[in-house]
């Protein structure tokens, strides 16, 4: 039975936890009673509901802490589209193919974890996709199944729940472009404990 969620022991913590795990659960009953699936596309959760964001450098996918799998290239903060948030913080990656991946993110085992980022295609024919893949990096192995998402030349939001598997402490946020088309650009990734998708929280 898997763990929704890993209390702090220390006690106000452990509060404010219990308080955040009632609001994200409620969001998240909302979400399921319209739309019962992993992949949510272009939900947007209520202000101010904040996970913390596991991921480092949420935006700046040119940072070293991106390992970017060839012929994958990263054009940082294009000016080509305006980003979700309104500014030109968005990158653009070149060329189909490759992965983009941050790893070393510390989970605990049969743990849920909500993936989230935003994409589109930089053309709509042919239509860009990602495939989202489970890893786990304490036993150097994918797991599970990993879900294709298909872009579009609007923004959406994409988020996948992962539940950890035994033994694993470290997760990677993993995007494959494998067997892909086109160019695309990406803006504000997020890792989360909790089955869903909260607001997205930029962290550097
Ligand atoms: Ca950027």
């Amino acid at each position: 039975m898997p763990k929704r969620f890993g209390y702090p022991r220390n006690e106000a913590s452990r509060r404010d936890k219990v308080a955040q795990h009632e609001i994200i659960t409620k969001w998240g009953r909302d979400i399921k009673s319209r739309n019962d699936i992993i992949l949510s596309v272009g939900l947007e959760p209520p202000s101010g509901n904040a996970g913390e964001n596991l991921l480092r450098f949420s935006e700046q996918f040119d940072n070293v802490l991106w390992t970017k799998g060839a012929p994958t290239t990263i054009s940082a903060d294009t000016s080509e589209v305006t980003d979700p948030k309104g500014g030109n913080n968005a990158d653009k990656i070149n060329d189909a193919g490759g992965s983009l991946y941050q790893g070393s993110i510390a989970v605990e085992p049969l743990t849920e974890y909500t993936v989230s980022f935003y994409a589109r295609g930089a053309t709509v024919d042919p239509a860009a996709s990602f495939t989202i893949n489970q890893y786990d990096e304490t036993g150097s192995a994918f797991f599970g199944e990993g879900t294709v998402v298909e872009l579009t030349s609007s923004w959406q939001r994409f988020t996948k729940t992962i539940t950890t598997v035994a033994d694993q402490v470290a997760l990677r946020f993993y995007l494959n472009r494998s067997g892909a088309a086109g160019d695309a650009y990406v803006f504000g990734a997020q890792v989360e404990i909790g089955p869903i998708a909260t607001v997205y929280s930029m962290t550097v």
